[in-house]
């Protein structure tokens, strides 16, 4: 229709006064406010969805607009699109895997370019010191989430087609699932989203039950200068912008193609806004794995766990056990959706359909469950890639054959003594859950898995222990709340600083973090709550060794987790929280050496800092109205103890 897209310009605004009349009046029967609907059909749109469409049509300047079915010939001639542009190249070593590379500026998610909006500032963040910067989320008010639209969103799409993708967070139907609207002038957004969520034609057609989505607008963005750095990747890193209104369910993402920026059912909705609508409603939205675990008399249990980005949430959800007779299966790596049934039992869904997961240290000795998974449908993004058509990432050094060339994640050439790693240390796979060898047969029941126990984790070299239990569910909130972890290469954070995580969630809170802790501590009164632990397997030795072999052998730690759900007394009480008895933690054929009584230390001088680090955290980043008292007893209690050792 090239007549069309060269008048659409003054059509617009014609149409705009001409309001009343019918748009068949203009010659056109499937379009929306005058730009020509390209794929699907505006009959399908329930009003909303259609009057959603319109104010960003309205707002972004489309040239067309494509409406997502999800079909495979959609997919193939989307990946098309992207290969002719050079957003993609194919990776003819393995079936249907594709290689984008990132303008090297948009490389990872933007906390400090992420906001919360609500009238309230106290809604969104805690009340942090005047002398301290929060970091517990970014607050904008609604006049000012405005003008930053305003700002950036008009006309950015014009040239570019609008995808609209209906999805759903969850498996469609499920009662725990939730449906989303993404709008966004990305192809690989759209590819992304088809394996990281359910997505078209039956999402769209479930919302004439029910007419409820989150609005999800999303541009790459126009830079104001008029200057696109790299055609194959848009962005406009200057004007980044993350926003997220809970009372509208709302998200407005500018600037950015990167994954966590970009594809909005995951960090935007299922995290940020699914936190809220998840305090509204009584449940938890959560940065948690979800995993089954078979012992050797064949009982099994389903557990999450909560480990901040890059921290080894798929390693543990893909784990190989060790010890035999066990078997893991595995029902989400990154997020969990959690609700008490009507018999008050924790049930857990996968929000997700896919695995956006970190390639660097993924290997067949680290993840074997991984590698099997990952050479089939897969989008990679900033890996290196080989000679032969394949991929490559550091940890994967034993895995290719020496004569290969490797191509690093910017395009030059690279090799070994080059002193740059060859894929961007937060490259990723986008690979379907239903690739996993081990998923779980009720990855996708609608009434979701029960849970038996919550695990908290983080990278910590020095002072906390390979596992420890909560003495009970609100002393297990508390270590959730004190939660610390070095820096990795998910967001914009330098070197590896030891960061405060609360819950693995202080990017990804949608509402202050003092009301999240009520809530979490009231969920006690509204079911069985299951057992808190946590654990750390990255703790070193004086000669900077890590203590444990971490992976498979994690699985002994499971065991003894398993155990304790179970009611065995394998435990004795410490001042942090309950550690296994000397003999608790099967050993058995360990080929490394572990030092039990210094992997399970509790030094006392170490403890004493962490205590003031952590007092000091919640002094500069929350008032005293936004704690609530249960946590400071809790502080009070754990120094005490910590005193007397
Ligand atoms: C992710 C992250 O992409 O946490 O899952 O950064
Ligand atoms: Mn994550």
């Amino acid at each position: 229709m090239p007549e069309f897209h060269e008048n659409i310009q003054t059509f617009v605004p014609i149409y705009e006064k001409k309001r009343n009349q019918s748009p068949t009046d203009f010659g056109l029967t499937n379009h929306i406010r005058g730009v020509i609907v390209t794929n699907g059909t505006t009959n399908d749109l329930i009003p909303e969805v259609k009057s959603f469409i319109e104010e960003a049509v309205l707002l972004c300047q489309p040239d067309d607009i494509h409406i997502c079915d999800g079909s495979e010939r959609e997919n193939r001639l989307l990946l098309k699109k992207l290969q002719e542009n050079g957003t993609i190249l194919p990776l003819p070593k393995y079936e249907n895997c594709w290689l984008a590379r990132t303008n090297p500026r948009d490389v990872a998610r933007v906390e400090s370019k992420t906001f919360i909006c609500t009238e309230r500032k106290e809604d969104a963040v805690p009340t942090h010191k005047l002398f301290e910067t929060g970091n517990l989320g970014n607050w904008i008010s609604p006049d000012d989430m405005n003008m930053a639209i305003r700002l950036r969103f008009p006309n950015c799409m014009k040239g570019r087609t609008m995808y609209v993708i209906p999805y759903s967070m969850g498996p469609v139907g499920s009662p725990l699932s939730k449906i989303g609207i993404e709008i966004t002038d990305s192809a690989y957004v759209v590819t992304s989203m088809r394996i990281m969520t359910r997505m078209g034609k039956p999402v769209l057609d479930s919302l004439r039950n029910n007419s409820e989505f989150v609005k999800c607008l999303h541009s790459v963005g126009s830079p104001a200068n008029g200057v696109i750095e790299m055609e194959s990747w848009p962005c406009d890193p200057e004007r980044t912008i993350i926003l997220h209104k809970p009372s509208e369910n709302l998200i407005v993402s500018y600037g950015s193609g990167y994954g966590g920026n970009s594809l909005l059912g995951k960090k935007c909705f299922a995290l940020r806004i699914g936190s809220t609508i998840a305090k509204r409603e009584g449940w938890l939205a959560e940065h948690m794995l979800i995993m089954g675990i078979t012992n050797p008399k064949g009982e099994k249990k389903y557990i999450t766990a909560a480990f901040p980005s890059a921290c080894g949430k798929t390693n543990l959800a893909m784990m190989t056990p060790t010890l035999p007779g066990y078997k893991i299966e595995c029902v989400g790596d990154d997020i969990a959706w959690m609700k008490f049934d009507s018999e008050g039992v924790l049930r857990a869904i996968n929000p997700e359909n896919g695995f956006f997961g970190v390639a660097p240290g993924t290997s067949n000795s680290t993840n074997p469950i991984a590698m099997q998974s990952i050479f089939k449908n897969t989008i990679f993004t900033n890996v290196a890639s080989t000679s032969d058509g394949g991929v490559y990432w550091e940890g994967m050094e034993n895995e290719i054959d020496e004569n290969i060339d490797i191509t690093d994640w910017l395009g030059k050439k690279w090799n070994k003594n080059s002193g740059k790693p060859a894929a961007h240390p937060n490259s990723r796979f986008c690979t379907p859950a239903s690739n996993c060898p081990i998923i779980d047969s009720a990855w996708e029941d609608p009434k979701g898995v029960p849970i038996s126990a919550i695990l908290f984790g983080g990278r910590r070299p020095a002072g906390v222990p390979l596992v420890y239990e909560a003495n009970n569910w609100t002393h297990g909130v508390f270590i959730g709340a004190c939660m610390r972890s070095e820096a990795t290469a998910a967001a914009e954070h330098q070197g590896k600083v030891i960061m405060h995580d609360p819950f693995a969630m202080r990017p990804f809170f949608g509402y202050n973090f003092g009301h999240y802790l009520s809530h979490w501590l009231s969920m006690e009164k509204r079911g069985k709550v299951p057992k808190i632990f946590h654990v750390n397997w990255f703790r070193k030795g004086s000669d900077g060794k890590f203590m444990w072999p971490g992976y498979g052998e994690n699985s002994r730690v499971l065991d003894w987790i398993v155990r304790r759900i179970d009611g065995e007394e394998c435990y004795r009480d410490s001042a942090i929280g309950r550690i296994p008895t000397i003999n608790g933690l099967n050993l058995n054929n360990l080929e490394y050496n572990v030092n039990i009584s210094e992997i399970f230390s509790i030094p006392k001088d170490f403890w004493i800092e962490e205590i003031k680090n952590i007092q000091k955290y919640f002094h500069n980043q929350m008032s005293a109205d936004d704690l609530p008292y249960e946590i400071f007893d809790q502080l009070n209690a754990l120094s005490r103890r910590v005193e007397a050792l």
